[in-house]
């Protein structure tokens, strides 16, 4: 795992139903991501914020909303996640709502062709994001990054990467899922991807549940981990535009992160949907930054 790390601002909310994510990159900043990463031995640039064009506030069009907008924030993305593992750095995307997973993950899946290593994306979500422009119940971008990873989606935003599929869904496991759209549940069983929603996770516990999750690494494996904020309990986490009631606990939320830690196997991380416009002074963006802290090795007096 690297242990130079590239922060990039991507202040949009171009993808998603409520406006405000786009103020997620300085949240973060405010509750001090970047000294607190490197009270821990990191070596972090702040890169600054990515730049694309506004929010135009549309209604959907062919079941898309803002499909231009979120074309061009994502190339923007692809770009410059891709430029940081190039240069052999740990890039960690502040968004931004998560239609920029497309982006991010599409320069992670083709930084690992380029260096013939295995990708696994771990997907941290109230939401599969397994959306189709005839599936969605809303139009938003957002609810559709899983989907066109796996070469399901619009072709501008399938061919991000130059390689369609730019995923395989086999690659993917997501943890946390507790809100499916009724033709977005038949279409993620179709494409057979790795599911462990609450009602997993009720049941078999988080400790279970990652052991799975994380189970057939190797030293060639690149592990991202997509963040969507909403993964979180409601309760502990209101700054998000989709909250979902009945998320992980704060003890759950950590134990998942440090299992993460422990394989020393990430590579690349989003950190999505953060909403400070619907935030309690922050609370939300300093539990994001203490759980990140976690996901980067900080570990409890018990543990050296
Ligand atoms: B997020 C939704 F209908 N499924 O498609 C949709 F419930 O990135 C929500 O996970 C999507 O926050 C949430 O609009 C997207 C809805
Ligand atoms: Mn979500
Ligand atoms: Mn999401
Ligand atoms: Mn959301």
């Amino acid at each position: 795992m690297p242990t130079d790390i590239s922060l990039i601002g991507a202040p949009t909310d171009v993808g998603a139903g409520a406006r405000g994510a786009s103020m997620g990159p300085e949240a973060l900043r405010v509750a001090r991501l970047q000294p607190i990463l490197e009270s821990h031995g990191l070596a972090v640039e702040d890169l600054g914020n990515l730049a694309g064009p506004p929010n135009p506030w549309q209604p959907p069009v062919d079941g898309y909303r803002h499909l231009d907008a979120v074309v061009a924030w994502n190339q923007v993305v692809h770009t410059a996640v891709h430029g940081e593992l190039a240069r052999g750095r740990l890039p960690i995307l502040l968004g931004g709502d998560h239609c920029l997973a497309i982006g991010s993950i599409s320069a992670v899946a083709r930084h690992c062709r380029e260096t013939g290593r295995r990708l696994r994306v771990l997907w941290l979500d109230a939401h599969a994001d397994f959306n189709t422009n005839v599936l969605t119940p809303s139009g938003n971008v957002h609810g559709m990054p899983v989907a066109c990873l796996c070469g399901h989606g619009p072709q501008a935003l399938v061919e991000i990467g130059g390689h369609v599929p730019a995923i395989s869904a086999k690659a993917v496991r997501q943890i946390g899922i507790r809100s499916v759209d009724p033709g977005e549940k038949r279409f993620v069983h179709e494409a057979g991807l790795e599911v462990f929603d609450m009602r997993y996770i009720d049941e078999m516990g988080m400790r279970h549940t990652m052991e799975l999750a994380l189970a057939t690494l190797d030293e060639h494996t690149h592990l991202h981990v997509s963040f969507d904020v909403d993964f979180l309990d409601a309760d502990i986490a209101p700054g998000v535009g989709t909250a979902v009631p009945g998320g992980p606990t704060y003890r759950e939320a950590q134990l998942c992160m440090e299992m993460i830690a422990d394989t020393g196997r990430l590579a690349s991380l989003d950190v999505m949907e953060l909403n400070p416009a619907l935030d309690v002074r922050n609370r939300t963006a300093e539990l994001a930054v203490d759980l990140i802290e976690s996901l980067f090795g900080k570990s409890t007096l018990m543990r050296r």
